[in-house]
């Protein structure tokens, strides 16, 4: 995917590029015609081509239609957009007749667990596990270094493949590619793809797409949270979603581990760039002091976020490999550029980025770059 150089508000356009390849490419333009500012020339190069029309799910639809025994998969770490996306086009598949599988490349984080005590629906991926399969979507990535060891099988793989996301950094994954920057979630564009096949919405599917919204806006604070977002979940609710139940869920039902981990997040917060950097930490011992999980940590980047007048929130995270995990979330700077210097990527305002070395010098890096881009 090229995005568009000569636009000066670059961020919010997406081009379509027709590939050369016979593989198809689609991605949907988020703007109407009518909405391009004064004084923007959209000029297109010869082999570029500007689609203006919503996302066209007829590619998608028909790959679907053609896999009888397709995989659900999502990216490592999978997190409840992901895993709702998943969940509800399991079961729009299976209202088709097909036999639809959902794996997951790594653990599944305890605070998910209450989505399938008995892990009847999420199959942990294992390459013998999964012969049978004769098609792979993938579910809110579009990168290699998101699919953990699935992904290495899936580069020796002949399986036809698609990907459906919502992120900006993408790779060719050697398939069907349908990214749409503009939705808030996966979610949305499972819930599209749902309605593009022809399927009712039951309210299992309803429930889990409302998960998938829900919890990529951070239950509606962030401001990819849109009046779209409130028609949708309008529409989800009525067909069956709760809210109150997933809320408990999801975020009253925190461990005290968890809560005490916590506690050493927010005594370690920090203040750089005069106050507009604000960040915190985790080594490994600290799970082994209070009992807690690397998945605990989850939602620590809210508290340096969440500081009066900062700009660009840090979380740094020991990994037991000697690497280091950073979380980066902004206000209005573009840390997606920051992570992709670290050899991440993700959003505009939410990002993050596995990076070599010890968790102080990654800091102090990371900090430097922050500063940079703050131009402070
Ligand atoms: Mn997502």
């Amino acid at each position: 995917m090229k995005e568009f150089a000569d636009l000066s508000v670059r961020k919010q356009y997406t081009l379509c590029e027709k590939s050369d390849k016979a593989k198809l490419k689609v991605v949907r333009a988020i703007f109407p015609v009518s909405a391009v500012p004064k004084g923007i020339t959209i000029s297109l190069s010869c082999r570029m081509e500007l689609f203006l029309m919503p996302l066209d799910w007829s590619p998608l639809v028909d790959f679907l239609r053609r896999s009888e025994r397709p995989l659900l998969m999502t990216h490592i770490r999978p997190d409840a957009d992901g895993l709702g996306s998943q969940l509800a086009l399991h079961d729009a598949l299976t209202a088709l007749g097909k036999k639809p599988r959902v794996a997951i490349a790594s653990k599944l984080l305890p605070r998910y667990e209450f989505l399938d005590p008995k892990r009847t629906f999420i199959e942990d991926f294992r390459p013998s596990a999964f012969t049978d399969r004769d098609s792979v979507l993938i579910l809110d990535t579009g990168t290699w270094n998101q699919l953990g060891d699935f992904g290495d099988w899936l580069k020796k793989s002949s399986l036809p493949r698609a990907v459906v996301d919502h992120h900006r950094t993408q790779d060719d994954i050697g398939g069907l590619q349908l990214v749409d920057t503009s939705a808030e979630s996966t979610g949305r564009l499972a819930h599209e793809i749902i309605r593009a096949l022809g399927v009712p919405l039951t309210e299992r599917m309803a429930h889990h797409l409302f998960m998938a919204v829900a919890t990529d806006t951070g239950w509606f604070r962030h401001p990819n949270a849109t009046h779209a977002t409130f028609d949708l979940c309008g529409e989800l609710v009525e067909a069956g979603a709760n809210p109150t139940v997933l809320y408990e869920q999801l975020y009253e039902s925190a461990t005290l581990p968890r809560l005490k981990l916590t506690a050493i997040a927010l005594q370690r917060l920090e203040l750089r760039a005069g106050g507009k950097v604000a960040y915190t930490e985790i080594a490994l011992s600290d799970y082994s002091a209070t009992g807690s999980v690397p998945g605990d940590t989850e939602d620590l980047i809210n508290f340096p976020r969440a500081v009066e007048g900062v700009e660009i929130a840090l979380v740094f995270i020991e990994q037991p490999d000697g690497g280091t995990k950073v979380s980066f979330r902004s206000r209005s700077a573009d840390v997606s550029k920051l992570a992709e210097q670290f050899g991440g990527g993700g959003h505009k305002l939410a990002s993050g980025a596995r990076i070599q070395g010890k968790l102080a010098d990654v800091r102090e890096k990371v900090l430097a770059a922050s500063a940079v881009l703050l131009g402070s």
